[in-house]
């Protein structure tokens, strides 16, 4: 097998391709690869009846081990390829990660670290992040919790969410030996991950948050907040595997990082979504914010296909219900990823689910991406006083 693809980082799954269609029921083929990191020799086993399809590098030999046969394998996505793509700069969210009146995160819903008084981190990190480690900057409390609470310095992550403080890390130059931040993904999923950063005491920081793949040291991505970024901003990326983050100071003498933040990634379909619209200077685009303050979030305008970036676009019915035929219709976009489930209530507090309504879903029409689909609901049950449906997206 040619050794540059061999080469690439990560230890790769790698499926048999037989061009032929014949299959070996009886054998098994042995194959040699490198493994990442140290680059030494291991062997892996792989069953003749694996056959996978995907995109990925395609290699051919005249014969593997002790079968001679012409032979195909795909690499598949690499398990601990290391990925970067930037999402997003938010600076409307500021400190309320959290929302007042339900505990719930817009950041952090995986988990997050932040530094608390006494210069002691909080955290409560997801089971998939395997290495975080800040050691090596300072740490630092511009404002404590309770003093003046400006919405830029970050909510503390218990109740009552409205005590906040200014703290972190930083590194001076000449003082810290690194700058960087070391982050590994047990995982080979993307994940979000956010970075607060915050210059609390001044107007004249400013900084660079780069991005390298840990095994090759290639950048992924670089983002640059040049001073004043007093009011705080979030910079938020889709990452996967193994990376080192670098602080690196621009402006000023030393850096500020107030945390980090991770979330679960909805997906490349509600990021395609989102593209679309035109979002305000700064706003937030996860799917647990509201962008456009209509009162649903922006994960939930992606379910039924609706305008994130502006109010006006919050009904995703387009043919109410007909009491005769007991039809009615929605939007929702193509290739969510989401269920649709059809549910009914004689009073808008309990609901069953209408297993034959949500059978009955038909798509009428697509236009650019979009469905319209129309619903059947099942007849109330006998002397039912009222009916109402709804969709649920799951
Ligand atoms: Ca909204
Ligand atoms: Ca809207």
């Amino acid at each position: 097998m040619p050794d540059t693809a061999l080469e690439r980082p990560g230890s790769c799954r790698i499926n048999l391709w037989d061009p032929k269609r014949i299959t070996y029921p009886e054998h098994r083929f042995t194959l040699i690869y490198k493994l990442r990191e140290n680059h030494s020799l291991s062997q892996g086993t792989i069953p003749s009846v694996h056959h996978q399809f995907k995109p990925g590098i395609i290699m051919k030999t005249t014969h593997i081990a002790t079968i001679a046969a012409m032979v195909a394998f795909t690499v598949c996505e690499s398990a601990t390829a290391s990925t970067a793509t930037f999402i997003q700069r938010d600076t409307r969210t500021q400190g309320n990660w959290i929302r007042i009146s339900s505990g719930a995160k817009i950041y952090g819903s995986d988990g997050y670290i932040m530094m608390g008084d006494e210069y002691m981190p909080i955290s409560e990190l997801p089971a998939y992040l395997t290495t975080l480690d800040m050691s090596t900057f300072g740490k630092y409390i511009w404002r404590y919790p309770g003093t003046g609470n400006p919405p830029c310095d970050l909510q503390l992550p218990f109740p009552p969410y409205t005590t906040r403080i200014a703290s972190g890390w930083y590194y001076w130059p000449g003082i810290h030996t690194s700058n960087a931040i070391r982050v590994t993904f047990s995982d080979a999923q993307p994940h979000l991950m956010a970075i607060y950063c915050q210059d609390a005491d001044s107007d004249v920081r400013g900084e660079s948050i780069q991005i390298l793949d840990a095994t090759t040291e290639a950048q992924l991505d670089i983002q640059h907040l040049p001073p004043p970024f007093t009011d705080g901003v979030w910079l938020q990326w889709r990452v996967s595997g193994d990376l080192i983050i670098k602080v690196i100071l621009t402006d000023a003498v030393n850096t500020a990082h107030m945390g980090f933040f991770f979330d679960a990634d909805p997906g490349a379909s509600y990021w395609n979504w989102l593209a679309r619209f035109p979002f305000p200077e700064g706003a937030n685009r996860m799917p647990t914010a509201d962008a456009d303050n209509d009162g649903l979030s922006n994960g939930d305008e992606f379910a039924f296909a609706l305008n994130p970036a502006s109010a006006g676009s919050c009904n995703p019915i387009t043919g109410a219900f007909d009491s005769s035929s007991r039809k009615f219709s929605y939007r929702r976009p193509v290739g969510s990823g989401l269920d649709y489930v059809i549910a009914t209530s004689e009073n808008l507090v309990s609901w069953n689910i209408d297993a034959v309504a949500t059978a009955s879903q038909a798509i009428k029409e697509v236009i650019d991406g979009v469905q319209t689909v129309e619903v059947t609901v099942s007849a109330p049950a006998p002397g039912a006083h009222a009916q109402f449906a709804r969709v649920e997206a799951r």
